[in-house]
């Protein structure tokens, strides 16, 4: 009884390993905590396009844009390629942050931290 109970486990737990892995794609991942302002990356372009907070503040991308990968690139900080999930980035400083997305062209945005 006790090697059939362990073995009923070990397939259960591949089971469930199996299902994590069938789907990679984020369906309702969390918000991530204290952030100031929340960016939709979706349809090649940030929503909004521009964003204002304070020092200190946190600002978070959310991916959203079905199988198309997006990164968010500024001068010295910079997300991996993502379909989902967020990327979030905490401003120090005043001042204008300029940002882009390395995959699309045209596809840019800035955050602005006002004292
Ligand atoms: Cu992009």
């Amino acid at each position: 009884m006790k090697a059939g109970r362990a073995a009923f486990m070990v397939v259960a737990l591949a089971a469930l390993a199996a299902c994590g892995a069938s789907s990679p794609a984020a369906k309702s991942e969390a918000p991530p905590a204290n952030v100031a302002q929340t960016v939709d990356v979706r349809n090649i372009a940030f929503n909004p396009k521009s964003v204002t907070i304070h020092p200190g503040q946190t600002v978070a991308w959310k991916f959203d844009d079905g199988t198309i990968p997006h990164n968010v690139v500024g001068t010295d900080w910079r997300s991996p390629d993502r379909t989902s999930g967020y990327y979030t980035h905490t401003f120090a400083a005043p001042g204008t942050y300029a940002y882009r997305c390395t995959i699309h062209s045209n596809m840019d945005g800035q955050v602005v931290v006002t004292p």
